[in-house]
């Protein structure tokens, strides 16, 4: 019995790793980090690339489980330099996540927050989120994914505002020389990748923050780093999880804001484009 009992459950095994190479092969990306924030900031991925938590960020009201909850002042989780994070000047990847920015947020001095960022400021980077505040909302709540050779740069922008309070899907991939940003699943902007100097360096991840600081005051929730290029449609599964809808109080500042137009957050004219 004991061995029927094993040979079962190595069967389950076998058949789990199958789907596991399966799913992994169909999508073409492969996933090299994933960080849930159910709790901690614990690698889900298996490759062990666990994240730091600073300033005493908490866990709360997530879009799946719990979010990393981000105050805006030193609040941030931090991922030790790792290969599996790099990406050089060719390398196609892929980040996502789900973002909430407070409509409270405070202006830092300087024009964007970090949401996603892997560079200490020296040599280029692979890719960097920021969300802009220029202090007169043009452009400030747009999103702009970037990536850096030490000499030039290449950026795209999201069209619209969306610091509406509410929680929003977003994901940068290269593909070949293509960048594509998505907000809530559809694509918002491409940039063509010119980059021709390395983009490869031996900096941490800061997740809610630049390396210096510039600490953005909201949430992220299920950040994903994949190896190679997601899919629009793959995109659009990432971001097809229902969304809690914002609380009485971030309605409330968004109206005030004005930030709702006709009783519908902004965020719905951005899923319209
Ligand atoms: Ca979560
Ligand atoms: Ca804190």
């Amino acid at each position: 019995m004991v061995a029927k009992g094993t040979g079962l459950a190595l069967a389950v095994v076998l058949g789990g790793l199958v789907l596991f190479g399966v799913h992994q092969r169909a999508t073409g990306a492969t996933l090299h980090a994933y960080w849930a924030f159910d709790g901690n900031g614990n690698d889900a991925s298996g490759n062990g690339l666990d994240a730091t938590i600073e300033g005493a960020a908490a866990f709360g009201g997530g879009v799946v489980g719990d979010a990393l909850l981000l105050d805006g002042t030193d609040d941030r989780a931090v991922v030790a330099d790792d290969p599996l994070l790099d990406f050089d000047t060719n390398d196609a990847f892929s980040l996502a996540l789900w973002l909430r920015i407070d409509v409270t947020h405070q202006a830092p001095t300087t024009a964007s927050l970090g949401i996603v960022e892997k560079w200490a400021g020296s040599g280029g980077y692979p890719y960097t989120l920021r969300a802009l505040l220029d202090g007169n909302r043009n452009p400030t709540g747009k999103i702009y994914a970037g990536r850096y050779d030490g000499s030039s740069g290449v950026t795209v922008s999201s069209p619209v505002v969306f610091d509406d309070g509410g929680w929003h899907h977003v994901a940068f991939v290269k593909d070949g020389t293509t960048l594509t940003l998505y907000i809530d699943g559809a694509a918002v902007g491409t940039s063509t990748d010119t980059l021709t100097g390395s983009t490869l360096n031996a900096s941490a991840l800061y997740i809610g923050s630049r390396a210096a600081g510039q600490y953005l005051a909201g949430a992220i929730d299920e950040l994903r780093i994949y190896g190679g290029a997601l899919t629009a449609s793959e995109v659009q599964t990432l971001a097809a999880v229902p969304v809690p809808e914002p609380s009485a109080l971030a309605l409330a500042t968004a109206l005030v804001a004005g930030l709702l137009i006709a009783g519908r957050p902004v965020r719905d004219g951005v899923r319209g484009l």
